[in-house]
């Protein structure tokens, strides 16, 4: 088999000529934290750039996989799971599935989909430890960490709330200014508070790991110049944080979630140490699963990382850091495709300003591939950031997806069902006109592919573009309908360049392309490398012709344009308060909780009991049984006003003796907060429900 040389953006890859599948690459998009919504920021700038370049490479036959997984572990995700009554393992799944299935419904597919908080990743993270430290890059000294002597346990990062000292906004979180953007070192916060209890915390002393980032400060550099893959503009800037020092990066963390720390109870890695190498721990966990050595795979695949601009530092820095602290056993990375923030009207996207536009809102009003198709164009492979604009979006999906491609490819295929009995006719004799669009056609993947293997996937869709509005220009200018000279021609290059049009357009727009196939009548497999080639014979027979892309209607763009600011999707923004301490209480597993028998029962016999002002003693029926509860509300309940009514309850706390009387069910109520005990409530069900039904 002949091997040739292919350079790829400056770097040598040996591709067998007659076997793509040679080329391995692993393509690992920003893993998304277990605690919130995938919101258009984060498809722009990772999840479709990887998805589009994924799919090229599956096209072309290269041994391709794309992975990802959710980011589990942090104290912002442990106190939103402890706020939602949640095990931290509970709360954690529920988004990692919720991802999924929006990146699904998306078209953004991953080999696999898995988890930081994995077993395998829970041990590759422990083996780097070992490893680092055997070499060197791990030190240890005593540190002040803020401790809650109410809670009696320490604050890591969001457990601090306090007022940021650089531009004085309150109620920031200890680890950076959600203002003005700064990130702030332990301590630095101004007048903290403990989350949890609003009580300030105290320094206390604890000993933590550091991995000795300065030690490998020269390797980083000479892998950064020496990588020229690296986008320059990034490189630039990482290059001087380099030549300004680099701190040792303090990886430890005071509390139960997250990978723990071998020999030392109690304390967890950050969540920086080990989310990265769920890249690598979800590869292989992928590989095991298939039968394939993941490590060999890795070692000699190119390997890219997908990222935002935000979480350069650790890309390029800690990320190829700890790879190379472990004498690489782990290749580092080739790419780390890096992209801006997404903007909407020209501002900065604010969920609580509800300046926003959910992933799942967008899919309930448009196709995804309009999504796919818009955020391709207007993304370039750069840290610019990037502005979703209404408007624009409207123009863009009109005149580009609907009037020029949809318009060519179905005009094509109509014309040959109405005129040609769907069957693709015989060339005449070329003239310069055929000519000049032929060589367009052969052409075209060519140059769309040199872009997408520059990771310029917004220059390669307008390539595509530009193509279309050719392939409309030729069947205007030959005017098949008027059955002149050339028109069978014509229509026989337009079934070609439709097919290769569709190629082309697959990695962008996988759902509208799909059921084209059908109506062209090829079938798998389609190659990247069969688009240009001229391949549709006459005699061909086509399927049934549909619209593929449907115009936006003006209405549709001004009913999204108005929900901008109103929607007041405050979501997140009590997420910072302190939570009362009336209502703080010791932790409860979900399994102590589930534990509890919760029903709806029946107040069937009440009366006062005697020698008690306060006390009722009630009959409670739930489904058949009849148990007595002894229940403090008399106060605010006559008997004769609870007769019938139907009450929630706990039937399996420990029957106790009130008053000599065993009480064996508890009463649900609340208590009203403004006007505390003077205003009590009983909890009743909000429908219909049969005694004895239980509540969950
Ligand atoms: N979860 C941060 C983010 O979502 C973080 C990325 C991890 S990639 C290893 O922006
Ligand atoms: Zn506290």
């Amino acid at each position: 088999m002949p091997e040739v040389f292919i350079t790829v953006v400056g770097r040598l890859f040996s591709v067998s000529s007659s076997n793509p599948s040679d080329r391995k690459i692993v393509v690992t998009s920003a893993l998304p934290y277990a605690n919130g919504e995938i919101h258009l920021g984060h498809i722009v700038s990772t999840y479709l750039p990887a998805d589009i370049f994924t799919r090229y490479c599956r096209s072309k036959g290269y041994d391709v996989v794309h992975i990802c997984a959710s980011d589990d572990f942090g104290t912002p995700i442990l106190i939103r799971s402890e706020q939602e009554g949640k095990s931290p393992e509970e709360y954690v799944a529920q988004w990692n599935r919720r991802d999924l299935q929006d990146f699904t419904d998306l078209g953004v597919i991953f080999n696999l989909f898995y988890k930081t908080s994995s077993k395998e990743n829970i041990e590759l993270t422990q083996y780097f430890f070992r490893m680092l430290s055997e070499n060197g890059y791990i030190n240890q000294r005593m540190v002040l960490q803020p401790y809650c002597e109410n809670d009696r346990k320490f604050l890591p990062d969001r457990y601090v709330i306090g007022t940021c000292p650089y531009c004085g906004a309150e109620n920031q979180y200890s680890d950076g200014c959600e203002k003005c953007g700064r990130t702030f070192q332990p301590g630095e916060i101004k007048d903290p508070k403990c989350a949890l209890c609003g009580a300030p915390p105290v320094q206390k002393q604890s000993e933590h790991f550091f991995f000795r980032l300065s030690q490998l400060s020269d390797q980083l550099y000479e892998w950064l110049t020496e990588n020229k893959n690296l986008q320059d503009e990034v490189k630039n800037y990482v290059l001087r944080w380099i030549q300004d020092g680099l701190k040792d990066w303090d990886i430890t963390r005071d509390m139960s979630w997250g990978v723990p720390i071998p020999g030392a109870p109690g304390k967890v890695f950050y969540g920086w140490f080990d989310n990265h190498l769920c890249y690598i721990s979800t590869a292989l966990t992928y590989f095991k699963r298939n039968g394939v050595d993941g490590k060999a795979f890795w070692n000699s695949a190119e390997i890219y990382h997908y990222i935002g601009k935000d979480i350069v530092y650790h890309h390029y820095l800690f990320l190829p850091a700890m790879r190379m602290g472990v004498d690489e056993e782990y290749k580092l990375p080739d790419y780390v495709p890096t992209r801006g923030h997404l903007m909407l009207q020209g501002n900065k996207f604010s969920k609580s300003r509800g300046w926003y536009i959910s992933l799942r809102g967008f899919l309930d009003s448009f196709p995804a591939d309009y999504l796919r198709y818009y955020l391709a164009a207007i993304t370039s492979y750069s840290q610019a950031d990037i502005n979703f604009d209404w408007d624009d979006f409207h123009a863009r999906i009109n005149n580009e997806l609907v009037a020029n491609i949809g318009n060519f490819i179905h005009r094509t295929l109509n014309f040959l069902k109405t005129h040609h009995n769907s069957t693709v006719p015989s060339p005449e004799e070329y003239d310069e006109v055929d000519q000049a669009f032929e060589s367009r056609l052969l052409a075209i993947r060519a140059e769309v592919e040199s872009s997408i293997e520059a990771n310029e996937f917004d220059r390669a869709l307008k390539k595509i573009i530009d193509f279309s509005a050719e392939c409309n220009r030729y069947f205007q200018k030959r005017e098949p309908w008027k059955k002149g000279k050339g028109s069978q021609t014509c229509l026989y290059l337009s079934v070609n360049a439709v097919k290769t049009l569709a190629i082309l357009l697959e990695p962008y727009l996988y759902f509208s392309i799909e059921p084209l196939w059908m109506q062209i009548s090829i079938e798998e497999p389609r190659r990247w490398d069969d688009a240009s080639k001229i391949d549709v014979k006459p005699g061909h027979k086509i399927g049934e012709p549909k619209i593929l892309f449907r115009k936006i209607e003006d209405a549709e763009i001004q009913r999204e344009k108005a929900r901008l600011g109103k929607m007041g999707n405050a979501a997140d923004a009590g997420e910072k308060k302190p939570l009362e301490a009336e209502a703080k209480r010791a932790e409860v597993t979900f399994d102590e909780f589930a534990n509890l028998d919760l029903r709806i029962g029946q107040v069937v016999e009440a009366e006062k009991l005697k020698g008690s002002d306060k006390l009722l003693k009630l009959k409670i029926d739930l489904g058949g049984e009849k148990r007595q509860s002894i229940s403090g509300i008399a106060e605010h309940y006559t008997p004769e006003e609870l007769k019938g009514k139907m009450v929630a309850v706990i039937t399996n706390l420990k029957p106790r003796k009130v008053f000599g009387e065993i009480s064996e069910v508890m009463l649900l109520a609340a208590l009203d907060k403004a006007t505390d005990k003077e205003h009590l409530s009983l909890l009743k069900p909000d429908r219909d429900v049969s005694a004895g039904s239980k509540i969950s």
